[in-house]
């Protein structure tokens, strides 16, 4: 190994990041969060990345998490929401600078001029999808646990949830949206959330390998994962002519109703079920940004969700977040006072402000992503 001391010392130990041969490394080093991504942590990998893609001995990027018991086993479980709580009790301006910059490296990856690979094994939620799903080679595993929770803390699926949900087949990402749902590398595959699958046994010779190949450039690089990482023969496909019945339908109240009137099966019971659980109000604001988002680009779809976060937290300690998260993670009683309580009493004006820009174009804090 020759990692050079510079790469090896960023900023914060939270991110390691090395140089092997032509390709750059990075390892999400919080394994106690499940490596959950603090506003350090992105700004260290942002000053990573802004680094390596003008570094001309660099041809790829690598990504992974640390678990409890060594590299991989764990990609990242989404964002440092203890700090939103904390940062919400004490009115802390760094709150809106999290997502600011997480956006930015959220686009940074998906626009990022050479190739990427994520090692998605273990957990990969919230924003670990986004720092996952902009890479070139989003590689799963028989560990890997992939979901978009956040309607499940009062939140919305961000970090570009919008655009890569809505570019699942049929209905298939208002129903990740809405319920939360965890899936496998199997399904990851069939919804175009993953582009291969390796045996969670060969992730530290694909990483090391990486690094000791000569690439001449880039296309090189491409080359070599192509012939490493051949496609797998398909899976069991699921069935997704139910998710697409279900949530093809207009709007929740439909969707909810449909479900009742199916009770009788086990998967109507469910999924039912999962949608009692989350913000009544950001499900309904989930389901708005998902098909909206379908027909907008990556910038565009980063800026609506940067306005939305917005009023995610305007309303301070009455905030859904704010009651999510501490039901959740802070007392874990697991009882949020979600306001308003059922699906039926949340308006369209409710919703609606949740799309209002709280900027003019020329002020939005995003307005030079492209
Ligand atoms: C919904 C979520 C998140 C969650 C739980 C939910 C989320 C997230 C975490 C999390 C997990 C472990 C940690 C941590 C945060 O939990 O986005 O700091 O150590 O990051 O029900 O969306």
């Amino acid at each position: 190994m020759n990692a050079s001391p510079v790469e090896s010392t960023t900023n914060a130990a939270e991110v390691l990041s090395e140089v092997r041969g032509s390709v750059g490394f990075i390892t999400l080093n919080r394994p106690k969060a499940l490596n959950a991504l603090s506003l350090s942590m992105i700004r260290a990998l942002t000053e990573c990345l802004l680094a390596w893609r003008d570094d001309a001995r660099v041809q790829a990027v690598a990504f992974r998490g640390m678990g409890k018991a060594g590299p991989f086993g764990a990609f990242c479980a989404g964002g440092d929401i203890r700090f939103f709580h904390q940062a919400v009790r004490e009115c802390d301006a760094a709150l809106e600078d999290f997502f600011t910059e997480e956006y930015t490296l959220n686009h940074l990856i998906h626009r990022y001029p050479k190739p990427t690979l994520a090692f998605m094994d273990g957990i990969v939620m919230g924003g670990g999808m986004g720092i996952s799903q902009g890479t070139r080679w989003r590689i799963v595993t028989e560990r890997s646990r992939i979901a978009m929770p956040e309607t499940a803390i009062g939140l919305f699926p961000d970090v570009a949830g919008g655009y890569f949900l809505s570019r699942c087949p049929g209905h298939v990402g208002e129903y990740l949206a809405l319920t939360g749902e965890v899936i496998g590398a199997d399904a990851a595959l069939q919804f175009g959330l993953a582009d291969r699958r390796v045996d969670s046994s060969c992730l530290e010779a694909l990483w090391q390998a990486l690094g000791v190949q000569s690439f001449a450039d880039a296309a090189a690089v491409s080359a070599w994962l192509e012939l490493q990482l051949v496609p797998s023969s398909a899976g069991e496909k699921m069935d997704t002519r139910r998710i697409d019945a279900i949530f093809g339908l207009p709007d929740l109240q439909n969707m909810v109703q449909a479900l009742e009137n199916g009770v009788d099966d086990l998967w109507s019971q469910q999924t039912l079920t999962a949608l009692r659980q989350p913000s009544p109000l950001l499900l309904q604001v989930s389901l708005e940004q998902i098909r909206r988002a379908r027909h907008m680009a990556l910038a565009d779809d980063l800026r609506m969700e940067r306005d939305m976060m917005r009023h995610c937290f305007a309303r301070g300690t009455q905030s859904e977040a704010f009651e999510g998260i501490r039901a959740r993670v802070v007392d874990k009683d697991n009882a949020p006072r979600w306001n308003p309580p059922r699906v039926e009493e949340v308006t369209p004006e409710m919703v609606q402000a949740f799309f209002a820009g709280p900027w003019p174009a020329h002020a939005h804090p995003l307005r030079l992503l492209d």
